[in-house]
């Protein structure tokens, strides 16, 4: 299989640290390509339409897109063990990918668009859902997030790892402790040393 990949992607992230944590590195070529939205991939949208990464081409069957879908496919490949919580995982993965979303327009505003065009108050709009979204693990899922490892877990850690890498002042441990000291200790974990993004 061939996963399109891109290291400072908090999407392909979660792709990475799943292939970590069950064991399926050796199972997925790596081909890492640039892509954003003023300048699609080629190679990237022959496997997915809308020319966003992850995408994971496979042997027997279309490639797959997004990483949701991925995840799901490898997990189940291993064994199934990282959606054993069934919807409270699914439902704790969209939170994490909902605050990945806004922090990667907020990087695209900040980063693509020319400064003159830059609109502060959509920037400020998205850096609520971010908070929002962070406010929301503190308060309501703490004990899921401290049970056994699941996608969920994961998805949530890729999404503050970026929050941190692309947005440093943005101040989601304020407020939010619980979730801070979690995420410490999560990130230690092996899988999330072998796929921080790279620094710049
Ligand atoms: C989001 C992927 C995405 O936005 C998923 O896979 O879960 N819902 C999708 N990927 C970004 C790269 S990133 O993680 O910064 C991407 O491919 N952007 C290109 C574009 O055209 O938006």
């Amino acid at each position: 299989m061939k996963l399109y990949y891109a290291a400072a992607s908090p999407f392909v992230r979660k792709v990475m640290v799943l292939l970590h944590e069950t064991g399926q590195l050796d199972s997925v070529a790596i081909h890492d390509v640039a892509t954003s939205p003023v300048a699609p991939s080629a190679d990237v949208q022959v496997s997915n339409p809308l020319a966003k990464i992850p995408a994971l081409e496979r042997n027997d069957g279309p490639a797959l897109y997004d990483s949701r879908v991925i995840c799901a496919f490898l997990d189940e490949r291993a064994g199934g063990r990282l959606y054993g919580g069934g919807w409270d995982t699914k439902l704790l993965e969209a939170t994490a990918d909902g605050i990945m979303d806004a922090a990667v327009l907020m990087s695209y505003e900040k980063r693509l668009r020319p400064e003159e065009k830059q609109w502060d108050e959509w920037l400020a709009a998205q850096q609520s859902k971010v908070l929002g979204g962070c406010a929301a693990l503190n308060a309501r899922w703490m004990s899921h997030l401290q049970g056994p490892l699941d996608m969920g877990q994961i998805a949530v850690a890729c999404a503050l790892s970026y929050v941190d890498f692309r947005h440093p002042d943005a101040g989601w441990r304020q407020g939010n402790e619980a979730l801070a000291d979690w995420f410490a200790d999560f990130e230690s974990r092996p899988s999330m040393q072998a796929t921080k993004p790279p620094a710049g």
